[in-house]
């Protein structure tokens, strides 16, 4: 935990399921300068960044006069070049943001990162969003209020930052870091809700390309993402939506990679996924769903409409490799 720093750090703590990077490091071992040795990488004097260089025992302080506080969020590779950089956080008296910056220790510099919109975030994750070297950074930025301001993405290999924003998007729900299009960089799938805090829509940034996909139907009354998997053998994961229409209740399987949705409507409540396995008659898993209540069937790339079945048991079709849990869910997907 951090040292000295005022309480209003806390309000940007994680809400539970979601994958804010949490760590507050104090101190940790990584090569920061790139010569291949360990580097130790410290808080000190509350507000300064310290490394020790593990070859040269050399000690480097880096801060800023106007650093109160200092968390150090991560320590990653953000620019592509050799050596670990560290991401922080650096706030005024008050507990402000000051701005994220990044310690390139290789060439002792400090890139700064700062808007004046930025009055609250939460760096989600630290992950190559865009298939080039280097890990990219994901914000949420949320106003004063607590609305969502924007989904940004920090590229430090050159300093440009992504903003990904909508009139509709109030608040996100969740997100997800997978790979749904088949091409390089991780995709950011977002759950995000209307003023309502109903399903707005689910949204795929595609940072490699700055395009936002959006999926929506406006019979959702309510909807959450169970799980990513791939359904149709084809490269990225699918994304699984189970939703409640004013209809009934139905799943959706999108398939980013060429933007269609495959969609099952069902009369009753939410349906409920058994299990997930590989498919027989294709690449990709088939989906084993409980629906009415009693009814299993089997959602498979293959045919267009479910398919009736008396039992989920898709075991015998497993290969060795897939890990499943007893609730069929891939231990690998993020449910
Ligand atoms: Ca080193
Ligand atoms: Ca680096
Ligand atoms: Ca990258
Ligand atoms: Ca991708």
């Amino acid at each position: 935990m951090e040292q000295g720093l005022p309480g209003k750090v806390a309000s940007d703590r994680p809400k539970p399921n979601s994958s804010v990077v949490v760590s507050d490091i104090s101190f940790m071992q990584a090569d920061t300068d790139g010569d291949k040795v360990l580097d130790a990488v410290e808080i000190c004097h509350n507000s300064k960044v310290c490394i020790l260089r593990g070859r040269t025992n050399e000690h480097i302080v880096y801060s800023e006069p106007n650093w109160i506080g200092v968390r150090i969020l991560d320590v990653q590779d953000t620019d592509g070049r050799d050596g670990a950089e560290v991401i922080l956080q650096a706030l005024d008296g008050e507990g402000n943001l000051l701005c994220l910056c990044v310690v390139h220790d290789a060439n002792r510099t400090i890139a700064t990162y700062q808007d004046t919109g930025w009055k609250s975030i939460a760096v989600h994750v630290v992950e190559d969003t865009d298939g080039l070297a280097g890990k990219e950074l994901v914000l949420l930025v949320k106003d004063p209020q607590g609305a969502l301001g924007c989904v940004c993405v920090v590229h430090d290999r050159n300093g440009d930052i992504y903003s990904y924003q909508d009139s509709g998007w109030s608040s996100v729900k969740s997100l997800r870091l997978e790979d749904t299009d088949g091409r390089p960089g991780t995709e950011l799938v977002l759950e995000i809700q209307n003023v309502g805090d109903t399903l707005h829509c689910v949204c795929v940034i595609h940072d490699a390309t700055q395009q936002v996909t959006k999926y929506s139907n406006s019979s959702w009354i309510d909807g959450r993402v169970v799980l990513l998997t791939d359904t149709d053998g084809h490269a990225g994961n699918d994304i699984v939506l189970e939703y409640r229409s004013s209809f009934g209740s139905g799943i959706d399987v999108i398939h980013d990679r060429d933007g269609t949705v495959r969609t099952y409507t069902f009369r009753g409540e939410l349906p409920s996924i058994e299990r997930v396995g590989p498919s027989p008659h294709r690449q990709g898993n088939d989906l084993c769903v409980l629906v009415e209540q009693d009814e299993l069937v089997v959602l498979t790339e293959h045919n267009q409409a479910p398919v009736p079945v008396e039992s989920c048991d898709l075991r015998q079709n497993q290969p060795s490799t897939t890990s499943t849990d007893a609730t069929g869910q891939r231990s690998s997907s993020s449910v």
